[in-house]
């Protein structure tokens, strides 16, 4: 891959990371790929905690079990948190069910929708509930393996509700991790068709791999923003790792599509918007993974880009919006 920086236009926070597993009171050890977004006058993360082993334990060379459960934090600034003192399960585990992570968020007409993944004993599931107060959650749908990395586009365009999503087309496609970004439509929410590829990984120049949807898209005049998560696989070398063997690197990329049909991508930036360089990126459990999953557009034009970063922690970093469009146009 071609030496690439993160764009100039953004700015991290530098009180990263916004959340980690220390500011969280149950056992918590990686915390990260949160769902972000404005509710009822406050910010909400809903986060993936990763939880019953240690980096130690690899050195150590024990069995380690991994466990995961949602996190819930509200803001009132999006920067400090106060975390929920339990975590919740938006999906109710059982034999089948076996785990649920990655969670999104998008708010349409004043209710709270939450994507996420969900590893049955039948393959990996992409599953849409709705809440509006962070405990119950009423599941909409779930989708047939495999598929992952929902997101919601916050109203419905021309009459219909639409989702960015991740199938993973293992037979279909001409290396074992090629994927590509789907979209799919819903009068419901429940019932989701009329299935249209939006992006290629080929057309991606900083993936070799596999890409999909990442933050859930905002509407500006010119046209839905959305960032979206490219993997380069580094075949010649090794980066930062717990566990060892890890060659992926995770990059955020950036486009424009259009209002009323959004099939219809207007811009992409050609070059990776976000990539690791701090340490908080750069190493963790898998180091060089950034992976935005929340983009809350202020009144001041200031976008907030949450992103698990290391799928360790979560980070925050800001861009003016009309800097975003710009990148997004310049190829256009
Ligand atoms: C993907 C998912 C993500 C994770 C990424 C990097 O397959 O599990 O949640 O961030 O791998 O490990």
């Amino acid at each position: 891959m071609k030496k690439f920086e993160s764009n100039n236009v953004i700015i991290r926070y530098p009180g990263n990371p916004v959340m980690s597993a220390e500011k969280v009171p149950y056992d918590a050890t990686l915390i990260f790929n949160a769902g972000v977004t404005k509710f009822n006058g406050k910010y909400v993360m809903v986060f993936r905690n990763d939880y019953n082993f240690e980096q130690s334990d690899y050195a150590k060379g024990k069995n380690v079990k991994i466990k995961t459960n949602i996190g819930i934090a509200f803001s009132n600034d999006g920067l400090n948190w106060d975390v929920k003192p339990e975590p919740c399960q938006p999906v109710p585990l059982n034999d089948e069910i076996r785990r649920c992570y990655d969670p999104r968020l998008t708010v349409i007409d004043g209710r709270c929708y939450i994507c996420f993944a969900v590893d049955t004993a039948h393959g990996i599931r992409g599953g849409i509930a709705v809440t509006d107060d962070f405990d119950k959650f009423e599941i909409l749908s779930l989708s047939t393996p495999d598929n992952r990395n929902m997101v919601l586009f916050p109203e419905k365009i021309n009459g219909e509700y639409l989702r960015l999503e991740r199938p993973f087309p293992v037979y279909g496609r001409h290396s074992n991790e090629s994927f590509d970004c789907w979209m799919s439509y819903s009068p419901d929410l429940c019932y989701w068709g009329k299935d249209q590829l939006l992006l290629g990984a080929e057309d991606v120049s900083f993936c070799n791999c596999k890409i999909g949807p990442a933050a859930p898209p905002i509407k500006t005049p010119q046209g839905w923003l959305t960032t979206f998560h490219a993997v380069w696989t580094h075949d010649d070398s090794e980066l930062d790792s717990w566990h060892g063997g890890w060659d992926k690197e995770y990059l955020a990329g950036l486009m424009l599509l259009d209002l009323d049909n959004p099939n219809k991508i207007i811009g992409i930036y050609q070059d990776p918007l976000l990539l690791s360089e701090t340490d908080h990126e750069l190493k963790g459990f898998r180091g060089s993974v950034i992976f935005p999953g929340g983009m809350i557009l202020e009144d001041s034009g200031e976008v907030k880009i949450y992103y698990g970063a290391a799928d360790t922690v979560e980070c925050l970093a800001t861009a003016h919006i009309d800097d975003l469009i710009d990148l997004c146009l310049k190829d256009a």
